[in-house]
C-alpha cells in the first residue's frame, strides 16, 4: 500500500468556550461550545502511508519530532487505521502557520488537518461530521475546525454524536483581531488547566449552567445577525471561563499585566463608538471580535497603544480542504 494526501485546516476561536472534559480518554466535553473559524492561522499537513516504512515518523515545522511527540500522533492515526483495518506506518509532515502554544489554538488546526489528510490517505472518506468525531480525539477544539464560519461543537451523549455542526457561514461582515501579548510556550497547558478547574473550582457548576444559556442566546444572535448581542455574549462567556480558574485550588490565571492593559484599551475604543468585543483562551493573548470593515481602523488604534505587540487581522476562515 502507498498513499499520500495533504490537507489544510484553519484554527478557530471559541466564542462560547470549551473548558473541561467529562471523559478524558474520548475527549467528551462538559459543555457544548461555539467558535469562529479564522483565515489567518492554519496548518498544512501531509500523510504518506507506505508498506516500506517501518514506523511512523513526524516532522513539524521542518523539525523531526522525538519519540514522545511521534507516539501522540501514532495514537491518533491508530483511530483511523483501526476503522480502515490497516497497520501501515505513516510519514507525517506538518507546517503550522500559527504561533505555537500561545493560546492561539494551534492544536485545533493541527489535528483537523492531520485527520483530514489521514481520512483521505486511508480511503475511509468519512463525511465531515463523522471526521469531526475523530479529530476531537486529537484535541477537543479541533472538532470545530472541520467547518468554516460559526461552528457548534455539540457535547453529545456518546463519542458518536459529540460532533461539529455548521451554524452560519459568517459572511455578514465579521472579523477578528489578535493582539499577541506573549507568544512563548505557556507553563500550564489548557489540558491540565481545564482538568484542574473541573476537579477543584468552586465556580465550575455555575460555569456549566451559564455556558448552556449563553449558547442558546448566541445562536439567536447569529440567526438575527445581531452583532452587538453576539459580541456581548462572547465577551461575557470568555470572562466567565477565566473566572472559573480563579476559583480552582490552587487558583491560577493565564493573564499578564499587559493583558489587562489591552482589555482596558478595547473598552476605551468601544466607548469611542467602535463595535469590538474581547475574548481570551488559555494564554495571555487577546482576540477581538469586530466588523471586518472596521478591523483596520481598530488595528491602528491598538498598534498606536501597543507598538511592540503584533496586532493581526483575520477574516472568516473556511473548513478543512484537501490541497
Ligand atoms: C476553546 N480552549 O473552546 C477552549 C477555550 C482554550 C480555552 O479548546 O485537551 O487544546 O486538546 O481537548 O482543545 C484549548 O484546549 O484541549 C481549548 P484538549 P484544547 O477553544
Amino acid at each position: 500500500m502507498k498513499q499520500q494526501s495533504k490537507a489544510r485546516a484553519h484554527t478557530n476561536i471559541a466564542l462560547i468556550k470549551y473548558w473541561g472534559k467529562r471523559d478524558n480518554k474520548l475527549f467528551l466535553p462538559m459543555n457544548s461550545s461555539l467558535s469562529l473559524t479564522l483565515d489567518a492561522f492554519y496548518s498544512e499537513t501531509s500523510v504518506e502511508l507506505s508498506d516500506s516504512f517501518e514506523a511512523d515518523s513526524f516532522i513539524l515545522n521542518d523539525q523531526p519530532q522525538n519519540s514522545q511527540e511521534t507516539a501522540k500522533i501514532s495514537h491518533f492515526l491508530d483511530l483511523f487505521r483501526q476503522t480502515a483495518g490497516i497497520k501501515t506506518a505513516a510519514k507525517v509532515v506538518s507546517q503550522n502557520f500559527v504561533p505555537t502554544a500561545a493560546g492561539l489554538a494551534s492544536s485545533a488546526s493541527a489535528f483537523a488537518a492531520l485527520g483530514a489528510a489521514m481520512n483521505h490517505a486511508t480511503g475511509l472518506n468519512l463525511d465531515l461530521a463523522e471526521l469531526s468525531t475523530y479529530v476531537r480525539r486529537g484535541s477537543g477544539s479541533a472538532t470545530r475546525s472541520v467547518y468554516g464560519g460559526f461552528v457548534e461543537w455539540q457535547m453529545g451523549t456518546t463519542s458518536a454524536d459529540s460532533l461539529a455542526v455548521e451554524i452560519d457561514d459568517a459572511s455578514w461582515d465579521i472579523g477578528m483581531i489578535t493582539v499577541a501579548v506573549n507568544t512563548n510556550k505557556k507553563t500550564l497547558s489548557s489540558r491540565d488547566g481545564m482538568k484542574l478547574t473541573v476537579e477543584t473550582s468552586a465556580f465550575y457548576p455555575a460555569w456549566l449552567e451559564s455556558a448552556a444559556k449563553d449558547l442558546v442566546s448566541i445562536k439567536e444572535a447569529i440567526h438575527k445577525q445581531d452583532f452587538q448581542q453576539l459580541g456581548e455574549i462572547t465577551e461575557s462567556n470568555g470572562m466567565k471561563m477565566h473566572g472559573t480558574m480563579l476559583g480552582a485550588t490552587p487558583p491560577f490565571s493565564y493573564w499578564e499585566a499587559l493583558t489587562v492593559e489591552v482589555l482596558t484599551k478595547i473598552r476605551e475604543i468601544r466607548r469611542q463608538g467602535w463595535q469590538c468585543y474581547f475574548t481570551m483562551d488559555a494564554g495571555p493573548n487577546v482576540k477581538i471580535l469586530c466588523r471586518y470593515s472596521d478591523a483596520e481602523a481598530i488595528q491602528k488604534l491598538l498598534t498606536t497603544a501597543f507598538p511592540d505587540n503584533p496586532v493581526i487581522i483575520s477574516k472568516v476562515g473556511s473548513g478543512v480542504k484537501l490541497i
